[in-house]
C-alpha cells in the first residue's frame, strides 16, 4: 500500500503513529503529497486535493484519515485502536471527531496567513476559528480516557495538541491546564507519538 501524506500534515500524522502503532509499516510506502502542486498525483487519488490518502493493492483510493485509521484496525484484526464494544467505540469516535474539528480549525488559521494576501485577511474569521479551538480544548477533559487508552480518539488528540504546540495557534496549555498530563503520560506511552514528530 502507498500513504501519500506529508511529514507536517496532523492528519497524516494520525495514520502514521496509527501504522507504526499496529506493526503494518512494512506494508506501507510512505510518499510525499503536495497539496499546492497541481501536477502531484494527489488530486487524481483525492478529488478533495487533500492528505492523507492510502492507495490500496487492488488501486483503491481511501481517504479521509478516519477513514484509513479504520482500515488499518480492520488489517490488523480488528478491535485495536478502534474499540469492538459499542460504547466505547462511540466515545472513541467522538473523541476523534472533536479532536479532527480541533484540526481543522488550527490549519483554517495557518492557511489564514499562508494562502491569504495580508490586504484580504479577515482577523473575525481568525478569532472565529481560534474561538472554536479554544471551546474544543476546554471541554476536552469531558472526553478523554486514560492516557493508556491508545484508540482513534487519543491519537487524534495527541496529533492535535502537538500540532498547536508546533504552529502556536493558541496556548493550550493555559487554555486547559489539565491536558499536560495527560499529553505526557501518553507521550511515555506511546513512542510512536515521537517517532512521528514533524521534525524528526
Ligand atoms: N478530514 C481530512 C482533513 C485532511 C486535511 O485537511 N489535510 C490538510 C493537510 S493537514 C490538507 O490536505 N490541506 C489541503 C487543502 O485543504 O487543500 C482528514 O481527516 O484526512
Amino acid at each position: 500500500m502507498l500513504l501519500r501524506t506529508s511529514i507536517t500534515s496532523p492528519f497524516g500524522r494520525k495514520t502514521r503513529v496509527a501504522a507504526l502503532r499496529l506493526d503494518l509499516m512494512d506494508r506501507l510506502e510512505v510518499v510525499h503529497g503536495d497539496t499546492l502542486d497541481p501536477k502531484d498525483p494527489l488530486r487524481g487519488d483525492n478529488p478533495l486535493g487533500k492528505i492523507p490518502v492510502l492507495i490500496l493493492d487492488d488501486g483503491r483510493r481511501v481517504f479521509d484519515s478516519r477513514v484509513i485509521l479504520e482500515y488499518f484496525d480492520h488489517l490488523a484484526g480488528g478491535g485495536q485502536i478502534l474499540p469492538a464494544d459499542p460504547d466505547q467505540r462511540l466515545d472513541a469516535l467522538r473523541l476523534q471527531a472533536l479532536a479532527d474539528g480541533l484540526m481543522d480549525a488550527a490549519i483554517l488559521v495557518v492557511y489564514e496567513v499562508r494562502y491569504r494576501p495580508e490586504d484580504g485577511r479577515h482577523q473575525g474569521w481568525v478569532d472565529m476559528q481560534k474561538d472554536k479551538m479554544t471551546r474544543a480544548l476546554k471541554a476536552m477533559g469531558e472526553f478523554l480516557p486514560a492516557p493508556d487508552m491508545v484508540n482513534v480518539g487519543t491519537i487524534t488528540v495527541a496529533c492535535a495538541l502537538g500540532y498547536i504546540d508546533w504552529r502556536k495557534q493558541v496556548d493550550w496549555r493555559t487554555i486547559n491546564p489539565s491536558l499536560a498530563p495527560w499529553f505526557e503520560a501518553f507521550q511515555k506511552n506511546v513512542p510512536e507519538f515521537a517517532q512521528t514528530h514533524p521534525e524528526g
